[in-house]
């Protein structure tokens, strides 16, 4: 124990529910799920039990994507899991997922359902079962599954360091945010080197190593996560502000950014998504129009 640092861990640490941080209400130390609910299932082969923060987006991008190539194999629902009101403990979302944590997959087209949850691995699932957005040449499918393992082991930093210690903590503690802050910077010019000589991470065609990066990175320029982007002077890492500007322009991604989405504009609201027509007609500004028309 010194002044600048007047807590000394215990021994043995408590868990005190109360400790005054964001999620604190839903964030536990043991695994398993706190109540019985019945996972819903739909009419598709695919249905994804998630919400809109950057690591479900990852999945409606590319489900949206392959509906876009022509997969009708790929028609999804998507279920909303509001990771705040615990819905990750449901009994039925466990079953998906044993890590508590949207995303999660069940393929329904398998001989028995097949279950898939983390982000990365439900990406190349998918980029497998449907033969597209990964490389099938040597070389090129590893540089692509580098840098999809790279976004599944750097974000965490971002989410979990930076995003935590920035905007979610109950006091701003200096060491953290620079500690994060730090290394956010670093990956952000890892990104920007990369892409100064590369159109897309994987060289010239559009992967699931772009889905998995521009939901976190893309979003930290675009100024959608954390709104940090002054922070960490977003807009200085130009050739990601270029990649991060043409990936935003895909009609697919602009759709896929917006299922299982419970927060900014109305418009860009589609809480669950069972079908195509679904963006047209029941996003949550189309739906309150609806509830007030007597
Ligand atoms: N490595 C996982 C991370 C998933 C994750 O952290 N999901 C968050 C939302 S972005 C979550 O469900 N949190 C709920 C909780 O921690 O209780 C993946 O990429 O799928």
């Amino acid at each position: 124990m010194n002044e600048a640092s007047p807590y000394a861990p215990a021994k043995v640490w408590k868990w005190e529910q109360e400790n005054g941080g964001e999620f604190a209400s839903t964030n536990r130390p043991i695994a398993g799920p706190t109540h019985d609910k019945e996972r819903p299932v739909g009419k598709h082969p695919l249905q994804l039990y998630s919400l809109a923060t950057p690591n479900g987006v990852k999945i409606t991008i590319m489900l949206e994507e392959l509906l876009a190539l022509g997969h009708s194999g790929a028609e999804y629902d998507a279920w909303l899991i509001n990771i705040r009101n615990g819905d990750q403990f449901g009994s039925g979302f466990v079953e998906v997922n044993p890590n508590s944590k949207i995303p999660a997959l069940m393929d329904h087209s398998t001989k028995s359902p097949t279950r898939v949850f983390e982000s990365g691995a439900i990406l190349l699932y998918l980029a497998e079962k449907f033969g597209a957005f990964l490389p099938t040449e040597h070389q090129a499918r590893t540089e692509c599954l580098s840098w999809l393992f790279w976004q599944m082991g750097s974000a965490p930093y971002l989410g979990g360091g930076f995003g935590h210690f920035y905007v979610y903590a109950p006091h701003k503690i200096e060491y953290a945010i620079d500690r994060f802050t730090m290394e956010t910077k670093r990956q952000l010019d890892v990104l920007d080197r990369h892409l100064a000589d590369h159109r897309y991470m994987s060289g010239d065609t559009y992967t699931i190593a772009d889905m998995a990066i521009w939901p976190w990175y893309g979003n930290v320029v675009l100024n959608k996560v954390y709104e940090a982007a002054e922070f960490l002077q977003a807009e200085t890492y130009k050739n990601l502000s270029r990649w991060t500007h043409e990936i935003a322009g895909r009609d697919a991604v602009q759709r896929g950014r917006m299922v299982n989405r419970i927060s900014g504009p109305l418009e860009e609201q589609l809480h669950e998504r069972h079908d195509a027509s679904d963006f047209a007609s029941k996003t949550q500004d189309k739906r309150q129009a609806q509830n007030a028309t007597p």
